[in-house]
């Protein structure tokens, strides 16, 4: 293991957030909470001002709603959090080639490959830096854990939180680690945990003391001997800055040419559910679809489909397949067939975060199916062939809490409520003060949806407000 804490972990605070609260002057400093807001929906993150009502990711948004009633509840802006995350991602590979994002928010880097820094004092000064280049290039505040390894790098980075920086002294690590709980070692869940718990071990300390041969009869060679060593602080894992696994495809070769259409639909969709059932297999999922076609004359051919989020569901797989398969031509015959899946995420948070996007698209449409209907009883009574001749209902009006709008007189603002055919709308940007709320029939021909402003405007010059290099 190196000697020089040059391992950093980084992790955005509250991230989803900070930044809603970064872009809606009114909601800083207090109760927000983002995710799913159908009867079905759960919370993806809030700020540290409504985690103090106990509010945490993962809750069902209606037992939130119990816990903090009067925070603002917003639907997640995820292109937004993209940029973002693209934005911070850039700033650590200046610090080195070696960046391992384990999510949008958070990832390790290897300072010492990158040569900004070689011991403690070094490692120190990049951290701080990069805390004060994050917030002058994004607004939002990010927390820094620096160590000789990833675990004690990311442990580090927990106790931080919020908007903080620790450094663990290389030779400190058994000690600091010896009265945490079991549940701060990679790879101990909760079921892990009872285990151990049941074998009379609570702390990483008593997991030290218990021995290798007592570990390995608890949880079996492979976990034990895992556990045994992170208990010790021995984690040699490197940071990689690209996966291993770079895809998931399978592909069959055919004896006899294929000319029946039907038939390639078949196949790919078959090959489409096995990719599905390794990417699963290896924990993943992926944004890219790729289908490959070799013909009778073994002129071979790739076509692939990028999708708005990773994902490991057999019918999304299986219907883009499809959609790429209907722009090849293979009336001559088909030998081989392959569909893979590429741009690969982490199962554990992309998925979550997938989940979340589905579940937001799943409730934009429920609401615009709710929008096109007759509002109320009050409406004039239209007569049949007269409803035929109208214009369809334009189902992008949604007015979705926590979205951007722009008005013709007001400007730029975000849906705060609708309900009843009305829309409310707080009129405020990024670097303005506090704004109005002004309220509208939903179908005010002045208001229109609008894109997320930038949370910090582009600096005049460039590196304006960047920290300063030697
Ligand atoms: P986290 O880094 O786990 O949480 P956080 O940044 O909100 O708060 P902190 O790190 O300060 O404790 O997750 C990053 C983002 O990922 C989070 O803002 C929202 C999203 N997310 C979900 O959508 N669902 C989840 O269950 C979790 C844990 C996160
Ligand atoms: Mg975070
Ligand atoms: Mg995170």
């Amino acid at each position: 293991m190196r000697t020089a804490p040059t391992i950093l972990h980084l992790d955005m605070d509250a991230f989803f957030a900070s930044a809603e609260q970064a872009s809606k002057p009114s909601l800083r400093g207090k109760a927000v909470v983002v995710g799913g807001l159908g009867p079905r929906g759960v919370v993806s993150t809030c700020s540290y001002e409504a985690r103090v009502f106990g509010v945490h990711s993962a809750m069902p948004m209606a037992q939130a709603r119990r816990l903090a009633p009067n925070a603002a509840y917003l639907v997640p802006r995820f292109g937004l959090y993209r940029q973002i995350s693209e934005q911070v991602m850039g700033l650590l590979r200046e610090l080195s080639p070696l960046v391992e994002p384990l999510s949008l928010d958070e990832a390790f880097v290897d300072l010492e490959a990158g040569g900004t820094a070689w011991d403690e004092a070094s490692a120190l000064l990049a951290g701080k830096r990069l805390r004060d280049d994050i917030r002058a290039v994004t607004g939002l505040t990010g927390s820094v854990g620096l160590a000789a390894c990833k675990m004690l790098a990311k442990i580090a980075s927990e106790q931080a939180k919020p908007d903080g920086l620790v450094l663990i002294e290389p030779g400190t690590e058994r000690a600091l680690l010896a009265p945490m709980p079991v549940r701060i070692l990679p790879g101990v869940g909760p079921a892990t945990g009872d285990h151990l718990r049941r074998g009379g071990i609570n702390t990483v300390g008593e997991i030290a003391e218990a021995g290798e041969d007592e570990l390995v009869r608890l949880l079996g060679k492979a976990h034990g001997l895992a556990l045994y060593a992170m208990a010790l602080a021995h984690d040699e894992r490197p940071v990689v800055a690209e996966r291993d696994t770079k895809s998931v495809s399978v592909e069959d070769t055919y004896d006899v040419d294929i000319h029946d259409r039907v038939r390639v639909r078949m196949e790919v969709q078959r090959l489409a559910d096995r990719c599905v059932q390794r990417l699963r297999g290896a924990q993943l999922s992926g944004r890219t679809i790729v289908l490959k076609v070799r013909r009778y004359d073994f002129s071979t051919l790739t076509r692939s489909e990028t999708l708005r989020g990773p994902t490991d569901d057999p019918a999304v797989v299986r219907e883009a397949a499809a959609r790429l398969l209907e722009a090849v031509d293979t009336t001559g015959g088909v030998r081989l067939l392959g569909v893979g899946v590429t741009g690969l995420a982490d199962y554990t948070q992309e998925d979550l975060f997938a989940q979340a996007q589905a579940q937001a698209q799943a409730e934009a449409e429920a609401q615009a199916a709710a929008d096109g209907e007759p509002e109320g009883l009050g409406a004039e009574p239209v007569a049949a062939e007269e409803a035929v001749e109208e214009p369809e209902p334009v189902v992008e009006r949604q007015w979705r809490a926590g979205h951007d709008v722009r008005h013709v007189e007001f400007g730029h603002g975000w849906v705060q409520g609708s309900g009843l055919g009305r829309v409310t709308v707080r009129f405020e940007t990024p670097d303005s003060a506090p704004g109005r709320v002004k309220t509208f029939r939903v179908d005010d021909p002045g208001l229109e949806g609008a894109e997320p402003l930038p949370l910090v405007a582009p600096p005049v010059g460039e590196g304006l407000r960047r920290s300063p290099r030697p």
